[in-house]
């Protein structure tokens, strides 16, 4: 970064200090991952200079040769990885990306029912402060007190009550298999458009690890930069008999001109998902969490519905005597990062739960395997139990950072392939 080094100190500097902390530390944070220094490479490309509005052979700009070769690359990779019908890979983000299918499947004033964000559910799955909540009239469901997870007859009971237009299924703190047939079945029996929002588990479905909702549900979004370690963005996938309405409410309805550096680098990163070493990635990827559920179990720690099925996990403090909040800051303070969580039937407020959120994509990026999840455990057990003791926690930091840099992040300078 020669350039930006010598014109703008505080960037390159901020740049620094980011990949610093990023090398020396844990990243658990469950929708947080390291693309790889090709993903990184083709975002930072002459891409970024250009206007693209439209699809492509059917632009509203000149001078489109090479950006309809990486939108067809794109689709194309996407459509193999996810045996896709129709593929977007315009969205700019998650929330966009479900705000189209909105768009272009519902009125104002329809009916949706998805799972409530305190249990695991996502804002625009129809958050009241999300537009999906205030634009749309929202019936939520829960995971149930005593197993906390979903009761596909619970969801069968309220969708045969309330005949939502379109069911949701989809998370962003939930550990356990989604039953997409039992959603369609029940989608199906009330009439319902089938809208699944696959962002944390996109690359685990990619590896083959999760059963693929795609060839199952009208319409599935995902977030690219998360288990499918992708550049930061989304698509869209769908039958065929939506792909006109949703590219519609992609492009005019939702955005403009769409990055086209991002597509590129979406395309890189489905290539390589598509290869052999990513299902190996997205295997080791559950069994690190499911080993890192059972380590911190063994150290006394509740983990919500008693494990994991795909890559995170959530916790419940309660009994280990301090909040979400407390122990995020504890832990940040080792060089862990992990986010605080409501919980199922939380008691608490958001800005201070009860719980936190672990997710092992990210460090299983960096190789990390099932005997390191025991350290890892360990650590934040010691961390949580001396998180007012500000030198047993320098210490902890310590032996975390040193860890750390025996596990090289993915950076152009110091790349690594596919976690291996
Ligand atoms: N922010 C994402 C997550 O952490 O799950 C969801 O959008």
């Amino acid at each position: 970064m020669s350039y930006l080094k010598k014109q703008d100190q505080e960037i390159f500097d901020a740049i620094q200090n980011e990949t610093k902390r990023q090398q020396e530390g844990m990243e658990l944070i469950a929708s947080e991952n390291y693309a790889s220094a090709a993903v990184m490479e083709a975002m930072g490309s002459v891409f970024t200079n250009k206007y693209s509005e439209g699809y492509p052979r059917k632009r509203y700009y000149g001078g489109q040769e090479f950006v309809d070769t990486v939108e067809e690359l794109a689709i194309d990779r996407a459509k193999q990885l996810f045996a896709a019908e129709h593929v977007n890979v315009q969205c700019y983000s998650g929330s966009p990306a479900n705000l189209a299918v909105y768009l272009a499947l519902l009125q104002p004033g329809d009916k949706v029912m998805g799972l409530s964000l305190a249990h695991g559910g996502h804002l625009t799955h129809g958050h009241p402060l999300s537009f999906s909540g205030k634009l749309y009239n929202v019936v939520a469901y829960e995971v149930e007190k005593d197993t906390e997870r979903i009761d596909m007859d619970k969801v069968r009971e309220i969708a045969l009550r309330e005949k939502p237009k379109m069911l949701i299924a989809g998370f962003s703190a939930y550990s356990r298999d989604m039953d997409w047939r039992g959603f369609k079945e029940i989608a199906d029996e009330v009439g319902a458009i089938t809208f699944a929002d696959i962002a944390h588990i996109a690359g685990l479905i990619a590896g083959k690890q999760l059963e693929n909702p795609v060839p199952i549900f009208d319409v599935v979004s995902t977030t690219t930069h998360k288990t499918l370690r992708g550049p930061r963005g989304a698509m869209l996938m769908c039958k065929q008999e939506f792909a006109q309405a949703i590219d519609k409410a992609v492009f005019p309805g939702v955005q403009g001109g769409p990055h086209d550096h991002i597509t590129a680098a979406k395309a890189v990163a489905f290539r390589e998902a598509l290869q052999p070493e990513f299902a190996a990635y997205a295997k080791q990827v559950i069994a690190n969490a499911q080993a890192l559920a059972a380590s911190l179990a063994k150290n006394a720690f509740r983990i919500i519905s008693g494990g994991t099925d795909n890559h995170l996990m959530l916790i419940d403090l309660t009994s280990k005597g301090l909040t979400g909040k407390e122990a995020e800051t504890a832990l940040e303070t080792c060089g862990i990062t992990v986010n605080k969580n409501m919980i199922p039937f939380d008691e608490r407020k958001p800005l201070d739960p009860s719980g936190i959120r672990l997710g092992t994509p990210a460090i299983t990026t960096r190789g990390m395997k099932e005997k390191e999840m025991e350290l890892i455990a360990g650590w934040i057990n010691r961390a949580l139990e001396n998180h007012t003791h500000e030198a047993a926690l320098a210490h902890i930091r310590a032996e975390v950072k040193e860890f750390c840099l025996r596990f090289p992040i993915p950076t152009p300078k110091n790349n690594i392939e596919n976690g291996e």
